[in-house]
């Protein structure tokens, strides 16, 4: 568990206990046994305490904004804007999109749905220009800025199975 997990895990657990807290403290200020008492409330002081709860909450959840609005995703660099999600599969790829531009990053984003394959990528030439492993459960990440388009082929490069040399996905396109 990654210390951020964990620091999340400890905060919910907080959070948990002071609601419990919380539930516990209205269930007993609202007990029947304490009107029939007598103990009266002063409806009057309530309705000038309502202004300041008002502002109590608007300060509550001003606070809550300040510390929380830095982990909204506006303020990341999500990395380049052409994404390629590719799954190896006995015996196959998976590849989506099918097509990219040239001469702007490429976010590879490479996964396996049962066994370790290895995503071979090669260029319009035949040469290997990438060489990814494929995990199950796992995705591996590789940047790529091509400059040449063209068909590019991806052949499994671990492998896998007995039909390991059939895992060909024959056309990425790179267009200009
Ligand atoms: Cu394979």
């Amino acid at each position: 568990m990654t210390s951020l997990g964990m620091g999340i895990g400890i905060g919910y657990m907080i959070f948990v206990v002071l609601g419990l807290i919380i539930t516990a403290v209205v269930l007993y200020s609202t007990k029947r046994g304490r009107r029939d008492k007598g103990e009266g409330v002063d409806i009057g002081k309530a309705e000038r305490a309502e202004p300041w709860w008002a502002l109590f909450i608007v300060i509550l959840l001003g606070v809550l904004l300040a510390f929380t609005i830095w982990r909204a995703p506006w303020f990341q660099d999500n990395g380049p804007g052409q994404r390629v999600q590719v799954t190896g599969i006995q015996f196959g790829w998976a590849v989506q999109p099918t097509s990219v531009k040239v001469n702007q990053p490429v976010q590879f984003n490479v996964t396996a749905l049962d066994v370790n394959h290895a995503m071979g990528l090669f260029d319009p030439q035949g040469r290997l220009i990438m060489n990814v492993q494929a995990v199950p459960d796992y995705t591996t990440t590789r940047t790529h800025t091509f400059t040449e388009p063209g068909t590019y082929i991806i052949r499994c490069f671990e492998f896998c199975g007995y039909q390991h040399h059939k895992m060909i996905y024959p056309a990425f396109k790179v267009t200009a």
